[in-house]
């Protein structure tokens, strides 16, 4: 461990003030100290980043690239001061100087380049990967303009965009030597070299210059920092002369707008293909550059490129960086002259593809016609890589053509890109045991019949360092106190504390704890929602991106049922309760946005509705996202996870909730599951069809929720309120829509798909036990211990581990100062 000193840190704001600024420390705004506190923190961690470097060279380590088009990292300053283990030292130096750390990290904007669940795994592994020490690149693109800030105004939602780099990234370094070409378009020539060897040459094409940006990951206190690599456009030649005198001047107004609107936006759906032009061009983009400098690197220190699979390996989180394949085998067949066999026996053993989803909207077709229209050769070659298979498919299964209709990478005028990274990749792997089994026995059930020895589950993980540790210190030091603090990187030993569940006095200190959350929780909704929220009422968070198959809708209806309930019986048994939401919709999901604003109106009318005595409160929590989710899950008592089973790969949310003491009332779906299988069936609230049941009814039909409206006055009250003006009395068909869609099959898709009607009284009965059980104060403090106990499995050291010794083959490395 480096030594930090405390007058030298101070010394250091002072000069970074000054010289930043030309301002003293007394002069200067909260965010210029930001930016003076973190250049003095990137000072200590540069030793240790040049120091991992040195030693990865001279071990001559293999590296995983994870190439992602999301990390969603959240704030860097007070995770890398906790990292580096300085947060007692650096929080005395800045209290010296008149500053309040807490005050300083709230002015960093919140680095968003990602939706939702699969971005912030990826930042979750990479903070795992430094901790134990495996050499990594994190591969993505520098976004100028992150995930939309949401707004809420008169309860829809709306979106401002996101300039997070308007003051600059004290992080971040420009890395200008290891910019790289990447191509768009033209036309690809023949030519023969000098040994008659076919050559492929992209003409009339138009390129960016791809740049790095790199930003340290810090392990925990090991000092290994490995690197976030993000990727920026610029021009190419600021209006080469040439492309003037040749009357180019078209082309390079274009190439030059190219450049601007690459890396511009993030697309901000989550679990959903877009199929849009500009998005296929990032993609390519991050991952021609990543390659191509990956491979350069490794060519630097070797002479063998047909060995470059025993040093780097390349993991595709989803589909989205599956051109990966194929850009590889151009760079092996084109720049290095190696064979289709050769080069595609290199590729096999370097791509690995996690899948995310199985909900088939998120499925990445690219018209063929754009497909080759923008990358002629990669099109090319992935032509090949289907030809050839196909030829697999046939000698496998003769005759079957239904086989190839099934499987092949082009079909019906589409690249299907899930197939090509199963057939080009050496692992295929699900992110919790019921998704991958849903994979190999549904989705996939070809392919795992073809090849079943590349599937295999990885179950996500979370990082506790950032989860609980920064999250919730008030909990961190308590667990501490009991078990020591080795649970900060050995996650299992926090099981030590159960031994403390059934003890009265810590059952009440651990129940002070998250009071105190509550607390701190309910002043921020306070200031910003202006709603008075008891924190002795139950906190009851759902907390993730709005999708119709999370199922929030489920939720809100079964609060419009109860409220119906007090409104009829005052005086029925009933213990107060605040419901939490916090959830973005993408821009152009309209149903997602009809929920935001259902939820909205639903807590205008309870929220003031004086005969209920505040017992109901419904809140939606602005702008949800890793800054302020890590004060909701500290505060959360019940951690809705409801999606329909079958549909939710994993989910993560659910194991930050279950870190911090909330009880999971969920369907047994994704890492629920897991979740319930440790913590026990007694100490969560389970509820709903099986996947099973859902698949069966998928498939088989015989769901009809017609039958339940006709029968359930209940539920036919709560739909009636939802178009006859109850709940927005300025447009009774605000919520037609919704509304239809429980009720009417529209086109392919049935009514009700996501079963909500049929799970409602499911989970009414598990919310009744959820009631039951709080009143119970020794007993639910009870069971939130064994919940904080029970989650070693659930940290992304683990899973991270596992993608190590299983998938990449990595070794670690120790780090000296
Ligand atoms: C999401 C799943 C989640 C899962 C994360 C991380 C996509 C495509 N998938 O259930 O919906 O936890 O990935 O694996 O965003």
């Amino acid at each position: 461990m480096q030594n930090i000193k405390k007058a030298e840190f101070k010394k250091s704001v002072e000069d970074y003030t000054k010289v930043l600024f030309r301002k003293s420390v007394d002069e200067a705004s909260r965010q210029q100290l930001f930016q003076a506190v973190s250049y003095s923190v990137k000072d200590l961690i540069i030793d240790q980043w040049m120091a991992t470097h040195k030693e990865y060279e001279e071990k001559d380590v293999k590296t995983v690239y994870y190439l992602s088009m999301e990390f969603l990292m959240g704030r860097a300053l007070g995770n890398n001061i906790i990292n580096m283990r300085a947060n007692k030292v650096i929080e005395e130096a800045l209290d010296e100087l008149g500053i309040d750390l807490n005050v300083i990290e709230d002015q960093e904007p919140d680095p968003a380049l990602g939706n939702g669940g699969l971005g912030r795994l990826a930042a979750c592994f990479l903070d795992s990967l430094s901790t134990l020490g495996y050499p990594a690149y994190g591969c993505g693109i520098r976004y100028k303009y992150g995930m939309f800030q949401q707004k809420i105004e008169n309860g829809y939602q709306v979106e401002v965009p996101d300039n997070w780099l308007k003051d600059g990234n004290p992080f971040e370094m420009k890395r200008a030597e290891y910019a790289v070409e990447v191509k768009f378009g033209g036309y690809i020539r023949i030519i023969k070299d000098e040994n008659g060897r076919e050559k492929f040459v992209q003409e009339n094409y138009q390129s960016v210059l791809a740049v790095p940006y790199d930003l340290p990951v810090v392990g925990y206190g090991n000092n290994v920092v490995n690197t976030l690599r993000i990727w920026d456009a610029e021009a190419i030649d600021n209006f080469n002369l040439d492309s003037f005198d040749k009357g180019d001047y078209q082309k390079a107004v274009e190439q030059q707008n190219l450049a601007r609107t690459i890396c511009e936006v993030l697309y901000p759906n989550d679990n959903h293909y877009a199929g849009k032009e500009l998005r296929l061009k990032q993609q390519y983009f991050f991952v021609s550059a990543s390659i191509q400098r990956a491979v350069n690197k490794y060519m630097e220190k070797h002479d063998d490129i047909r060995k470059i699979h025993e040093k780097v390996c390349f993991q595709l989180n989803d589909t989205h960086p599956t051109v990966t394949v194929a850009e590889l085998m151009r760079i092996l067949m084109d720049e290095y002259q190696l064979s289709w066999e050769e080069a595609w026996s290199i590729t096999t053993k370097t791509c690995a593809y996690t899948n995310h989803t199985i909900m088939s909207e998120a499925l990445e077709k690219w018209p063929l016609e754009l497909f080759s229209r923008l990358l002629p050769r990669i099109y090319q070659i992935v032509e090949e890589i289907n030809r050839r298979f196909i030829f697999e498919i046939q000698a496998k299964y003769p005759n079957d053509y239904k086989k190839i209709e099934k499987m092949a990478i082009i079909y019906d005028g589409q690249v299907k890109m899930a197939h090509l990274a199963i057939v080009a990749g050496f692992s295929v792997n699900g992110v919790a045991k019921l998704h991958t089994e849903i994979l190999k026995n549904q989705q996939l059930k070809d392919f795992y019949e073809m090849m079943p020895e590349k599937f295999n589950n990885k179950t996500n993980g979370i990082t506790q360092r950032r989860f609980l540790l920064h999250g919730n210190p008030l909990l961190a030091n308590w667990i501490t106190d009991k078990i020591g603090d080795d649970w900060i990187t050995n996650l299992p030993h926090i099981n030590e504390l159960k031994v403390y569940a059934d003890d009265i006095k810590c059952q009440k200190e651990f129940m002070q704890i998250k009071y105190q959350n509550k607390v701190r929780l309910a002043a921020y909704i306070k200031e910003h929602n202006g709603i008075e929220v008891d924190p002795r009422s139950i906190f009851d968070v759902q907390v993730k991106r709005l999708h119709e198959y999370k199922r929030q809708f489920l939720n809100i209806l079964h609060v419009m049922h109860l409220y119906n309930q007090l409104k009829k019986n005052p005086d029925m048994d009933f213990y107060p309760r605040t419901f939490i939401f916090g959830a973005k919709a993408s821009a152009g999901y309209r149903r997602a946005k009809a929920i935001i604003k259902l939820i909205n109106n639903v807590g205008d009318v309870i929220n003031n509705d004086k005969s209920i005595k505040n017992k109901i409160k419904v809140v939606f929590i602005e702008n949800y996202r890793v800054s302020n989710a890590e004060m909701i899950f500290a505060a959360a008592d019940v951690s809705e996870q409801i999606s329909t089973a079958s549909k939710e790969a994993s989910g993560t949310g659910n194991m930050k909730f279950m870190l911090n003491g909330a009880l999971t009332l969920g369907t047994m779906d994704g890492a629920n599951v897991e979740i319930i299988e440790e913590v026990g069936e007694e100490n969560a609230f389970t509820f709903g069809l099986s996947a099973d049941e859902v698949i069966h009814y998928e498939q088989e039909g015989g769901y009809n929720p017609r039958d339940i409206y006709n029968i359930d006055q209940d539920i036919r009250m709560v739909l009636t309120q939802l178009v006859n003006g109850y709940y927005s009395p300025e447009n009774t068909e605000l919520f037609r829509e919704i509304y239809n869609s429980l009720l009417d099959n529209n086109g392919g898709e049935r009514a009700d798909q996501y079963f909500i009607l049929k799970d409602f009284r499911s989970y009414e009965a598990a919310q009744k036990r959820v009631e039951e059980a709080y009143k119970d104060q020794e007993r639910w403090a009870k069971s939130a211990i064994l919940n904080v106990a029970s989650t070693g499995k659930f940290t992304s050291d683990r899973t991270i581990e596992e993608y190590a010794t299983e998938i990449w083959h990595l070794d670690k490395v120790k780090v000296e100062l």
